[in-house]
């Protein structure tokens, strides 16, 4: 609840009357024996429906994802952080793909996703609505946002959707190789000169409270959190994941000598959860609809990609594509 009401619809997601209750009751027995659903298993719409929604979205997070960290492959200072930028994007569209397939198995197809996105249907994660303005912002994505993507993901691949599980795995151990990557660079820029100091605590400063949103609204407030976290999709909520990203990421920022922008932020030694300013949820609000300061110029580029890349899939998808015969 939030000032007396959720600022978020439910959108028919928890409705469960259509479905055969015994045959309900067997898919909740299975899922508390901590069996994985595959995808020709019985499973309530409802659960397909979420389990598309979110993995769908976390698709879309992927290719769009790729987009601020991108722009900086050909201004990344040296040979050496050119060639890492430029594997870590190829790695997150690789995601994308994995993700997609993983949302294929439960019957939308992959055009439908890229039409939902491009038609701003479907969303995407809030954060890459920010502009990635000076190299330090690239590499407190690298680092930050990888690092709560690792957090929300390794505690997902125990859910109980085998495709999504598994391509979880798979993701997690290419982002700890980015996280790598992202803490090097930040180091790098935080025992560097007085400049680039500056200029990462002013990538800081920006993209913390959006990484506050990254993790979703609050518990008091999320809509879908409590059906999934009985279906094991989640398995853990929104807070639970924002708090141990907290309890693992701000002492390693206050090691570096760097600050964060909330003057409430702070660990609780009694309860020994972390306290800090309630994010802006009317403004995460705004952004996931549509209205950050980057939504229309990500959709554009997609879009454009979508467009240039049309007759590659109508060549690959031409009868006359299976004559090809593939190099040796
Ligand atoms: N952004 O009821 P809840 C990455 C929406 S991957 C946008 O709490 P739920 C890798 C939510 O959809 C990052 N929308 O929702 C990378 C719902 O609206 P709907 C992506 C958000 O699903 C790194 C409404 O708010 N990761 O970064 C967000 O239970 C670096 C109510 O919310 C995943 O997608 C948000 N942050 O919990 C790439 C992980 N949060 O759909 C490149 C999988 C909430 O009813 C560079 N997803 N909303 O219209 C999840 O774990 C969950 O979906 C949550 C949200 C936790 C994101």
């Amino acid at each position: 609840m939030y000032g007396g009401g959720t600022i978020f619809e439910s959108k028919g997601y928890r409705d469960l009357s259509q479905e055969d209750p015994e045959k309900l009751e067997a898919f909740q027995a299975r899922i508390d024996r901590g069996e994985k659903i595959e995808p020709t298993d019985w499973m309530p719409e409802m659960y397909r429906k979420q389990l598309i929604r979110m993995i769908e979205q976390h698709a879309h997070s992927e290719i769009i994802g790729a987009l601020p960290e991108g722009t900086w492959i050909t201004r990344a200072p040296g040979f050496r952080r050119k060639l890492a930028q430029m594997a870590k994007v190829q790695d997150e569209v690789g995601h994308a793909q994995l993700l997609y397939s993983a949302a294929e198995t439960l019957g939308k197809s992959r055009e439908e996703m890229i039409n939902d996105l491009i038609n701003g249907k479907s969303k995407y994660s809030n954060i890459f609505n920010y502009p990635a303005f000076t190299w330090a912002d690239s590499n407190v994505i690298s680092w930050l946002v990888d690092a709560g993507a690792i957090v929300n993901q390794m505690a997902n691949a125990k859910g109980s959707y085998g495709p999504y599980c598994r391509a979880l795995d798979r993701i997690c151990a290419e982002e700890s190789f980015h996280l790598k990557y992202g803490h090097d660079a930040v180091v790098h820029l935080a025992t560097g000169s007085p400049v680039q100091r500056k200029m990462l605590q002013e990538a800081l400063n920006r993209w913390w409270p959006p990484l506050m949103h990254f993790f979703g609204p609050s518990d008091k407030i999320s809509v879908h959190t409590e059906q999934l976290m009985r279906w094991k999709v989640k398995m853990a909520t929104n807070d639970d994941i924002r708090q141990q990203f907290l309890d693992m990421y701000v002492p390693k920022i206050w090691e570096l000598g760097l600050t964060l922008p909330d003057p409430n932020l702070k660990k609780n030694p009694e309860t020994g959860l972390w306290e800090m300013t309630e994010p802006d949820w009317e403004e995460f609000k705004r952004v996931i609809n549509g209205d950050g300061p980057c939504n229309k110029e990500r959709l554009a580029v997609r879009k454009a990609a979508e467009e240039k890349g049309a007759w590659v899939r109508r060549a690959l998808l031409s009868p006359k594509a299976q004559y090809v015969q593939p190099l040796a």
